[in-house]
């Protein structure tokens, strides 16, 4: 062959923060699985071997071409002894057998089935499966005592876990964009989460609120609440105030992803289009949950229920407010990986603290900040590791 068709090597980065990750890629035959295998170790509370699985998954998600053979593999970082053999079984059989008994187990779906109701984490649904509930349907029929939360997610199963399209979360930005002018003109909103990256559909949809005013936020949250709640627009809604500066916990914490913005969990009642409503009628009496007040359902009104997250920042941490509300999760995680480990840095949602300079870098925009990190600007549609 001639030496310009020799097919150049790629240079694959350790960090998922310093590739560039598209939503759409050619190796979901081989991620798809190596996900199963991170969710999975999720409910085993097993947090390294679930990260390790997901760095896999997200080396392959940049790879740009499909992975027909084992050694395409044997220069990438991050693919663990464990992944490979799952990798191999794939490409030599066409499935793991790992893979598929995990997805058949009944400990998978059960937990599968309890996380997938809103307010209720690993450690709840784990205690559950012990005590052998499987459904929702158990919760109810057990009368297990469920939080405020929990009775909405149950209340609404069907709803939430039916994915949110790009569509919806436009509806639902103009009514958040009503709300927020309503009560604080000149504020800016931006919609952060999966949707910001690109996706067509997600489970939620998420707002980052500010105002070039610094102080002009403050307590702004109840307010907007209180006039989605005159609209009759929410179904559930649960207000944290800020309490980043009364957190003890030093530069740039919190170490995790929680952040201390005044935010608002919510569940939103959300019309159905007229305009599309006679495509509706099926989806609407398919979606009606086992549980959804029949009533309602059944007295000509139209709706459904939507996840939506709404996060307030002051001005001056809104750069960073953005990037740790974008994205992807894992993204967020190795961003946060790199400042401490390669730049001796805390990188969190409120600000950048330096601890060789022992100071705080300032920013007012993304780029910026990958700037003070070393890195290179990876786009929003890029961070889909
Ligand atoms: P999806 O809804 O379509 O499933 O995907 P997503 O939009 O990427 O996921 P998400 O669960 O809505 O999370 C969006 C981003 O928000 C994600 O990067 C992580 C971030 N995030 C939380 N909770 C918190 C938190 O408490 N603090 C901070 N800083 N970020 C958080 O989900
Ligand atoms: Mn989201
Ligand atoms: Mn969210």
């Amino acid at each position: 062959p001639k030496p310009c068709e020799v097919t150049p090597a790629i240079i694959m980065k350790t960090y998922a923060c310093q590739r560039r990750t598209p939503l759409k890629h050619h190796n979901s035959f081989l991620t798809e699985p190596l996900e199963i295998l991170a969710e999975n170790a999720e409910f085993s509370e097993n947090e390294g071997r679930s990260i390790a699985f997901r760095r896999s998954a997200a080396v392959l998600k940049a790879l740009p071409h499909v992975v027909r053979a084992m050694d395409e593999l044997k220069d990438l970082p991050c693919l663990g002894e464990h992944s490979l053999r799952v990798i191999k079984e794939i490409l030599e059989d066409g499935t793991s057998s790992e893979v598929e008994s995990t997805r058949q187990s009944e400990q998978f779906q059960a937990m599968k089935a309890l996380t997938g109701v809103f307010g209720v984490g690993v450690r709840t649904a784990d205690r559950w499966f012990r005590e052998g509930l499987r459904s929702p349907l158990d919760l109810i029929h057990t009368g297990q005592k469920l939080n405020h939360a929990q009775q909405a997610g149950v209340q609404h199963y069907n709803d939430l876990n039916t994915p949110v399209t790009k569509k919806e979360a436009m509806v639902i930005s103009d009514i958040v964009e009503r709300a927020v002018k309503a009560v604080l003109p000149g504020a800016i909103i931006i919609l952060t989460g999966g949707f910001r990256r690109g996706k067509e559909v997600g489970h939620d949809v998420d707002f980052l609120i500010t105002h070039p005013e610094e102080g002009a936020e403050e307590r702004l949250m109840p307010k907007i609440v209180n006039w989605l709640e005159e609209q009759g627009l929410l179904l559930y809604q649960k207000t944290t105030r800020n309490s980043y500066l009364e957190s003890k916990d030093g530069p740039a914490r919190p170490p995790s992803n929680m952040d201390r913005f005044e935010r608002c969990f919510s569940i939103f009642k959300l019309e159905q289009s007229k305009m599309d409503s006679d495509t509706q009628v099926e989806a609407s009496s398919y979606n009606s949950s086992t549980t959804d007040g029949p009533e309602e359902r059944h007295s000509g009104s139209r709706w459904r229920a939507v996840r939506v997250d709404l996060v307030v920042s002051p001005y001056s941490q809104f750069a960073f407010a953005t990037l740790g509300w974008t994205g992807s999760k894992l993204f967020e995680r190795e961003l946060r990986r790199w400042a401490g480990q390669e730049k001796g840095m805390s990188l969190s949602s409120h600000a950048l603290y330096d601890s060789k300079q022992q100071r705080y870098l300032q920013a007012n925009s993304e780029e910026e900040i990958f700037a003070h990190l070393g890195l290179e600007y990876i786009p929003p549609s890029e961070r889909n590791a």
